[in-house]
């Protein structure tokens, strides 16, 4: 009989049986290994080891939370090949260009009472006039008027170019803006770290190893932070697993990253766009790989807003045990680039999708607290 009694013999083969031994083990998987499932996992057996991984780290629990997102401008001093949000720093509102101001960010947090957010995810363009000055200031600012909310903002890419910008080290930068009310970092900006593969999509933004220092330098400074990984444009699975690899060696460093959010390729507007998107199979055979190969990273999150809400309800059946959040309508970044048009949700919403895959939704706070079930 076999091991594991959700998936049958036929097909098994000895790799793959060592493979299931090793991870019921608790043991790490290595590259070769990851490559391995990659490539030659069933999809099945993949979903079923993936979803043990996940039982035994979060039971049937699966997490939302209460948030929205501030897109303080598209205009960027890149130009990376996947980005539809992008425009030209001297870009108009007539070329699809925006730049908000604090008190527009006002008046939007102004539409949401008290108690009915917890988290606001801030992240934009790399504006060429913009150092950590405008950082703290955006900082101190959500802080003045709402102090309840956290912070997640700037991704990597974005503090490098602030501290460069302002003539600072990296961890000056991040000194700074947590001082003035910076909670955590998203995790965008990463793609893939392989700098060939780097160079073809995100050319000129923050290399690799300075994506990892800024991280590894919040960790240090007790901001917690997330990890995206860009795939299904002109990767191969090699990167895809020397991207993580890198991940988890930081992760065993700090312990800092608590969600991995693997992003999918959208291939509307941009400079890639004759690429074909990834067939959902793929989708879900990469999250569950990444959740057996990334055995140092508690979460792994499905970031609907891109997915859809089907794909994201699928997802929770191959490792995944986080949804983000309630977002409503509040970010361009995936809708120009083919994601949902009007990406809103109720936390009522996301509550039904968990529980019609069996699973009890818990709405989480951005540490992964509770907050209660729904
Ligand atoms: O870094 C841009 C991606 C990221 C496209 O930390 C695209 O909780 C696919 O990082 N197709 C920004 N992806 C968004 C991000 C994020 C999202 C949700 C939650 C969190 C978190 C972080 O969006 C960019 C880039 O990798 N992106 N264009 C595109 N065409
Ligand atoms: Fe700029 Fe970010 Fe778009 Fe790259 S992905 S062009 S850094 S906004």
């Amino acid at each position: 009989m076999s091991p594991n009694p959700e998936v049958s013999d036929a097909g098994r083969t000895p790799a793959l049986s060592l493979l299931e031994k090793k991870l019921d083990r608790g043991e790490r998987l290595s590259a070769e290994d990851g490559l391995f499932l990659y490539r030659e996992a069933p999809l099945p057996w993949l979903q079923s080891m993936a979803q043990k991984v996940r039982r035994n780290l979060h039971g049937e629990e699966a997490y939302f939370n209460r948030n929205i997102h501030f897109e303080p401008t598209n205009k960027c001093v890149y130009a990376c090949k996947f980005c539809a949000f992008y425009r030209a720093p001297k870009a108009t509102e007539a070329d699809g260009a925006w730049d908000y101001s604090f008190e527009d960010l006002r008046r939007k947090l102004d539409a949401y009472p008290a108690g009915t957010l917890t988290e606001i995810h801030v992240t934009g363009g790399v504006h060429p006039d913009r150092g950590v000055e405008y950082g703290e200031a955006l900082c101190a600012f959500i802080k003045s008027i709402r102090p309840e909310l956290h912070v997640k903002a700037f991704t990597a890419v974005e503090i490098t170019f602030f501290a460069k910008k302002s003539g600072v080290t990296l961890s000056e930068a991040l000194d700074r803006l947590k001082r003035a009310g910076l909670d955590s970092l998203p995790g965008g900006g990463a793609e893939i770290f392989d700098p060939e593969v780097r160079k073809r999509i995100a050319g000129g933004k923050a290399p690799a190893h300075t994506w990892l220092e800024v991280h590894e330098a919040a960790h240090r400074l007790g901001l917690l932070s997330n990890a995206t990984m860009l795939y299904g444009h002109v990767e191969e699975y090699r990167h895809r697993i020397d991207h993580m690899e890198r991940l988890r060696d930081l992760q065993d460093r700090t312990g800092g990253f608590k969600a991995f959010i693997p992003l999918r390729y959208r291939n509307e507007s941009n400079a890639l766009s004759h690429i074909p998107e990834v067939a959902p199979e793929e989708d879900l055979r990469n999250y569950a790989v990444a959740r057996l190969f990334l055995d140092n990273i508690p979460h792994l999150k499905a970031y609907w807003v891109m997915l859809g809400l089907d794909m994201a309800a699928r997802a929770l059946e191959y490792g995944v045990d986080d949804l983000d959040g309630t977002v409503d309508d509040t970010t361009r970044i995936y809708s120009m680039a083919g994601g949902m048009a009007h990406p809103q949700v109720t936390s009522a919403e996301l509550g039904r999708i968990i529980r019609s895959k069996g699973r009890v939704p818990v709405e989480r706070d951005s540490e992964y607290e509770k907050l209660g079930a729904v």
